[in-house]
Order: structure tokens, then sequence, then C-alpha cells
């Protein structure tokens, strides 16, 4: 589906926009669902649904969160709980373009949506995804699916472009903090790309490529974005997974292995985090939390 030039962008920057790939219908059935998780989250007042895989919660909602003003920020794995996720995720354009990039076989490792709502805080510090999941080797991709028509007024993904071939460290006094050094902030966003574009264009990043993003300050647009993580089939995670699906690993291109190929180097490794929270570990507050530092 990719050709050459696609994939020389995607080498050369550390991401690739396919436009137009996820018809209209799929995005229906899929945002049908989240409307549905929204309403139900008005009966809730902090982070709830613990029956996923690690016993962390699967809907997080942002400080400030209450039935009048709904503010669900984030879903784990939504895959898990509604097929209309599955149907995009494992079959069709979605695996396809990765296989073309990292392929020919493909696994899939988990997922999540993030849903920037007008008017709130919810931003995301610069990081790159391959610490999160560290693996024998490094052919992975994450997968940006836009759900709306998104720019920086509304909080679009920002991508350091070239950062894929440059490594920093998510640690600070040896503990795994998810994001890079914030003194270097300032210059990731000099650097960045806003990812602007319309509903149903994808991102495909490198997992080694930072990427970040400001809130969603308009009135009325929101910024719901999915979020799957793919790996070559035979890279082989070193840790736990930190969101774990019930589809983890599962084969969506080409053949499975019990091969795993390994990249020379070294790598931080992080211990598991007791964070339910991708937006808690990089130091924002959830509904129901004190502040925190
Ligand atoms: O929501 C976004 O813009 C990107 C979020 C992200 O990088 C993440 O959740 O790992």
């Amino acid at each position: 589906m990719l050709n050459p030039t696609q994939i020389d962008q995607f080498r050369k920057q550390g991401y690739l926009v396919v436009r137009d790939l996820v018809p209209a219908a799929a995005r229906k059935h899929m945002l049908a669902e989240l409307e549905q998780w929204v309403e139900a989250s008005c009966a809730f007042d902090a982070n709830y649904d613990f029956d996923t895989p690690d016993g962390k919660a699967r809907f997080d909602l942002e400080q400030g969160h209450s039935a009048a003003h709904p503010r669900l920020r984030r879903i784990a794995n939504p895959c898990d709980v509604a097929t209309a996720y599955q149907e995009v995720l494992f079959e069709g354009a979605i695996p396809a373009v990765v296989a073309d990039l990292i392929g020919p076989d493909v696994k899939f490792h988990h997922c999540k949506l993030n849903n920037k709502f007008p008017g709130t805080g919810t931003r995301v510090e610069y990081h790159a995804d391959h610490p999160y999941d560290p693996h024998t080797n490094d052919d992975g991709i994450t997968m940006l699916l836009m759900l709306d028509d998104m720019d920086e007024g509304n909080g679009c993904p920002r991508i350091v472009p070239g950062s894929q071939a440059e490594r920093y460290s998510h640690f600070r006094e040896g503990a795994f903090t998810g994001s890079t050094d914030p003194v270097l902030f300032e210059e990731f966003d000099q650097r960045a790309d806003s990812i602007c574009g319309r509903a149903g264009d994808v991102c495909l990043m490198h997992i080694w490529t930072l990427h970040g993003g400001g809130p969603n300050t308009s009135r009325d647009r929101p910024r719901r974005l999915l979020i799957a993580d793919y790996r070559a089939a035979d890279a082989f995670a070193l840790t736990s997974p930190t969101v774990p699906s019930r589809f983890y690993q599962r084969i969506v291109a080409g053949e499975p292995t019990h091969v795993a190929r390994l990249r020379e180097g070294t790598i931080e490794v992080l211990a598991p985090y007791q964070d339910d929270s991708f937006f808690g570990l990089q130091g924002q507050k959830a509904a129901g939390q004190g502040n925190r530092i």
C-alpha cells in the first residue's frame, strides 16, 4: 500500500502521515462506543473499571470531571471491550501499512484512546514509546488514527522529526518518569512538527520518535485519537506490557515466530509502576486526586 517515497520519508523523519486511510463508517462505530463510555463515566468520580489484565483502571478521568462536565481523557485497550476497534486494528488497511514498514510478520501490542475535550488542560510531555515497552529489537510502530480533524488549536500531536535516531533517558533519579528531561522540552517544541489532519488520516510513527502535544484550547472541537502499538513478530518483550491487552501478541500480518531477533546496544529497562494513568505518571492529576508535585 505504501510507495517507496512514503517508506523513505518514514525512514528519514521517523513518521509518516497517510491521508484518508480509515473510512467514515468504521470511525462512526468507534465514536458511537466512545460516546457511550463518556455517558457512563458520569456515574464515577475517580478512575474506574479494574477488570483488566493487570488490574489497573481502564477508564481515566481528568481532574475536574463531573456528571455535568465529563472528562474521560483515556480508555486503555478499547479493543478489549468493543469489536468496532478490533475490526480497524486487526484487519485491513492499518495492519497492511504497518507491515509495509516493519513486516512481513507483525503482532499487536496494545492500544488506547486519548480524548482531549475542548477547553481542557491535558497535555502530553515529550517521550518515545519504546522505553515504555522495551523489546529485543526496535522494529515497532505507533499508529495514530485521527477520529476528529485536528490542528494545534485542539491539541494535535507534535512530533520531533529525526529523533528516532537519537536517544534520551526517560529516567530521573533512578526512576522511570514516562518522559524525557523537562529541560529539553523547549528545544523539542522548536523542532517539532504539528501533525494536523482530517478524521480518517493516520500517522505512523517509529517507536523511538519523540512526540508530545499541548492542551485542547478550542471552545468546541473535541480531539479524539486512537493509538495502537505494533511490533515485528520477532521482537520479544523485555518487560511485561505497560497497558496489557487481551489481544497482546496477536498476529495481524504474516506469521508468528518463536525466534527472537536481537539488536545490539543498551536500553533502559523500567520496573512495573503503580500509577494506573499515563498522564498520572507524567505528573498530571486524575479526578479524585490531590495535588502532586
Ligand atoms: O494523545 C496524544 O496526542 C499522544 C499521546 C501519547 O503519546 C500517548 O498516549 O502515549
